[in-house]
């Protein structure tokens, strides 16, 4: 069926509609199936302190983006940080969702999604307390809940973060080989000490048992790629991961510590990658702890260098850069970039760009220079319930970047088909990723 007769003003339906049944894989999440243990109360009476797998309403009003606003808006007298931290989670959500939600409007983008993800669930968003929200999430079995929530989300695949530099985490994959064989989820070998700091990475390894010295030498070289090899098999990692800092740079320009980084990306993480056709996601532009009382929500974003990400991808061929970056002023460049290398993957609009206008004005970017071979978004949720406001919020941008591209198409001359609109919903939530993993 072709639209040449569609009005106009139909296409943001039209394509809202065929994005909202297109299900999506989601790239990047730092969500955990039930295996990794829940510190959530709920109706199978098993919680585990320590557990890895976040959801319900405490977890959803204290996530980190919410935690940095309560400080904001909360009365004088400021409770401190380290008071407020002191405090049990459901304290904290409560002093969130008095000041945030009920004494101030909720219209961040952070508030807003709570409130979506209630409604997704069929609860009322106007209630004062919490009280009611947690009975309904305490009635809840979780591996049930994981179903229900990627179902009205759309989501067909979730993708972790494995951070095997996190003692927690570590822990349950050295502890049970299964812990990630949840076929809703997909692993992912996060690696950031090991180019942020190599020596102190190195310090670790040593401590695991991998013969290495704090120094990149060619034996120790060797113990890292096998130290990656034998996490990437553990894992069964479809990618592997790191976050950097704004001052990344490729070639290293500063002192021992990128220089360093610099060896191990080129001699072990790189090699390890190509040999197995795997991509490297670059996640560049995060500022770490800028205010460390904050913790998680004290982090910033910084101006990077995309000739940098240009210089790996001309150096490397064989390999295949997953790339995001923090900052909204390196977009432009990025899409620049990606047009001139083809091992060069834009992802998502991460962090403090997953914003409505920001998704937005990226999303029309990348459509306008690079047509549909990228992927315009991904979740970063924290919390599983996340996935039913991040998904919603950025499906409705995505949809609507893209009904202004087929109007200006069939203003040509040009037919659009109902098929074609189907194809390109596909490639840009699942079949981009997809392909680009194979590839
Ligand atoms: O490095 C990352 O994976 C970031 O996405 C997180 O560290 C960050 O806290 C986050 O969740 C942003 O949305
Ligand atoms: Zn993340």
């Amino acid at each position: 069926m072709s639209y040449e007769a569609l009005a106009l003003t139909d296409w943001p339906v039209v394509v809202a509609e065929v994005l909202n049944r297109q299900r999506i894989w989601d790239v990047h999440t730092h969500l955990y199936p039930p295996t990794f243990g829940t510190p959530v109360a709920n109706r199978t009476g098993r919680t585990d302190p320590a557990g890895l797998m976040l959801w319900g309403i405490d977890e959803l009003v204290t996530y980190h983006y919410l935690v940095a606003e309560v400080f904001r808006a909360a009365p004088a007298p400021q409770v401190s940080y380290a008071e407020f931290f002191r405090w049990p989670k459901s304290r904290q959500a409560d002093h969130i969702w008095r000041y945030l939600f009920v004494e101030n409007t909720p219209i961040s983008e952070a508030c807003r999604g709570v409130l979506t993800t209630l409604q997704r669930l069929g609860l009322d968003p106007n209630e004062k307390t919490l009280d009611g929200y947690r009975a309904f999430f305490a009635r809840q079995d979780p591996d049930e809940y994981i179903d229900r929530v990627m179902d009205l989300a759309g989501v067909s695949s979730i993708t972790m973060t494995n951070a095997v530099f996190d003692d927690a985490e570590r822990g349950r994959w050295l502890a049970d080989k299964d812990v990630g064989r949840d076929p809703r989820f997909k692993a992912v070998l996060r690696i950031d000490p090991l180019l942020r700091n190599f020596p102190a990475a190195a310090g670790r390894l040593a401590e695991w048992g991998y013969a290495v010295q704090t120094a990149a030498t060619p034996p120790t070289l060797a113990e890292v790629r096998r130290f990656l090899g034998e996490w990437l098999d553990r894992q069964q990692a479809i990618y592997v991961a790191a976050s950097l800092p704004p001052e990344f740079r490729y070639p290293a320009t500063g002192q021992a510590l990128e220089q360093a980084g610099q060896t191990v990306l080129e001699q072990a993480v790189l090699p390890v990658c190509a040999a197995r056709k795997m991509p490297l996601a670059l996640m560049i532009g995060a500022r770490l702890r800028t205010e460390p009382a904050l913790r998680e929500a004290g982090d910033t974003s910084g101006l990077a260098d995309v000739q940098t990400v240009a210089n790996l991808c001309r150096a490397f061929p064989a390999n295949k850069f997953l790339v995001t970056m923090l900052a909204r002023e390196n977009q432009h460049e990025l899409c620049v970039v990606a047009r001139k290398f083809r091992n060069l993957m834009p992802f998502g609009c991460w962090w403090f760009l997953n914003s409505p206008s920001l998704i937005d004005e990226i999303t029309r970017m990348r459509l306008e220079m690079l047509g549909t071979s990228f992927i315009p978004q991904h979740s970063d949720a924290r919390i599983l319930d996340q996935l039913l406001y991040k998904w919603p919020h950025s499906r409705r941008l995505i949809a609507d970047a893209l009904a202004d591209m087929y109007v200006r198409l069939a203003q040509t001359g040009r037919r659009i088909t109902r098929a074609e609109v189907e194809r390109d919903a596909a490639l840009l939530l699942a079949g981009n990723f997809q392909a680009f993993l194979e590839r």
